[in-house]
């Protein structure tokens, strides 16, 4: 890291100055002034969305595959009050490890960076980070979206608002199952994010490869998907990002019924225990591997790795 540990963020010089966040890592910043290729991963993941100390294990296991796709992994997140992108070893076990390390949508951002907080960057907080860093392509595995229950509660994941305000690819396996599909697609088609099936016409259901639901573009190849991300840029215009859809592979899908069951027992445990706001989607997460003897872990980690393999190919292809 080009600055510091501990140092709090400094007020701009200048007024009107940019400030020097997010503190990019020097080896990501050399990767995208060479224009060479670079992905960008999300932290909440690991610190809220995976088990200790599997996260760990996992999170190492993601930059090295981006590494073997022939990308440059720039995992995002804020520590000690500094939004950080591409973290060193240390830090990458922090997120991973330490204790009251928060969950950080968009909107946490400057509260955090204000307060000095370390935190996780969720979808939101993420892609705008990335996006405002430079880089063109992210990986995570399945975005947050619509509730079931939205209308009594109102939970709609801010990753689809903040999607529609940035120009990045995101690579993920459809949106987490425990979500309403069929009114996420719909939540996207109004705010006019693009969504790609990659290598399908339907869209992947997270744990499951496929939810019903029909997609109505396809890619067959990265260097595809690479040519629609230089249209975006072409075309110019009110930014979005594109969500290529890539689904869990069939043999390594969570059984479909177990899927069903567990699902119904955890959203019916979350509404009886009076579990709201940020901790819904996590407490799902959780129960599902609980109840399902660690399978949803192994399809979520595959869906993920799966993701980040083909977000270093796009990156790769998008960069030639
Ligand atoms: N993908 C996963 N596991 C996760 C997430 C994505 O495989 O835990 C995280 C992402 O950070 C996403 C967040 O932005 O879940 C959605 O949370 P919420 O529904 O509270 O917006
Ligand atoms: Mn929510």
């Amino acid at each position: 890291m080009s600055e510091e540990s501990g140092e709090r963020p400094e007020r701009p010089a200048v007024p009107g100055e940019q400030p020097r966040w997010p503190v990019v890592s020097d080896e990501v910043r050399e990767a995208l002034e060479d224009r060479r290729p670079v992905v960008a991963l999300e932290s909440t993941i690991i610190a809220h969305g995976l088990p200790r100390p599997r996260n760990l294990q996992v999170a190492e296991e993601l930059e090295a595959l981006v590494r073997e796709g022939g990308a440059v992994p720039a995992t995002i997140a804020v520590l000690d009050g500094r939004p950080c992108v591409g973290l060193d070893k240390e830090q990458l076990a922090r997120v991973a490890g330490e204790d009251g390390i928060r969950k950080l949508g968009h909107r946490d951002l400057a509260p955090a960076v204000a307060a000095g907080a370390s935190g996780a960057t969720t979808v939101s907080a993420t892609a705008f980070l990335a996006a405002r860093a430079g880089i063109r392509v992210f990986a995570t595995g399945g975005l947050g979206g619509v509730h079931r229950e939205w209308a009594q509660t109102q939970d709609e994941s801010a990753d689809l608002r903040l999607l529609a305000r940035v120009r990045i690819a995101v690579v993920c396996a459809g949106v987490k199952s425990v979500l309403d599909v069929p009114a996420t697609l719909q939540r996207l088609e109004t705010l006019g994010v693009g969504v790609v099936g990659f290598r399908t016409a339907e869209f992947p259901g997270f744990y499951l490869s496929g939810s019903g639901e029909p997609v109505d573009w396809t890619a067959g190849s990265a260097a595809e998907v690479a040519g629609v991300l230089r249209a975006q840029d072409a075309l110019g215009g009110p930014e979005s990002a594109l969500i290529v859809a890539n689904p869990v592979p069939v043999a390594q899908q969570l059984d479909p019924a177990l899927h069903d069951r567990v699902l119904a027992e955890a959203l019916a445990a979350c509404a009886r225990e009076g579990v709201t706001g940020q901790a819904v989607t996590p407490f799902l997460l959780d129960h599902l591997v609980r109840h399902t003897g660690g399978a949803s872990l192994e399809a979520n980690v595959a869906a993920v790795r799966g993701n980040v393999r083909l977000a270093a190919e796009i990156a790769v292809a998008y960069a030639s």
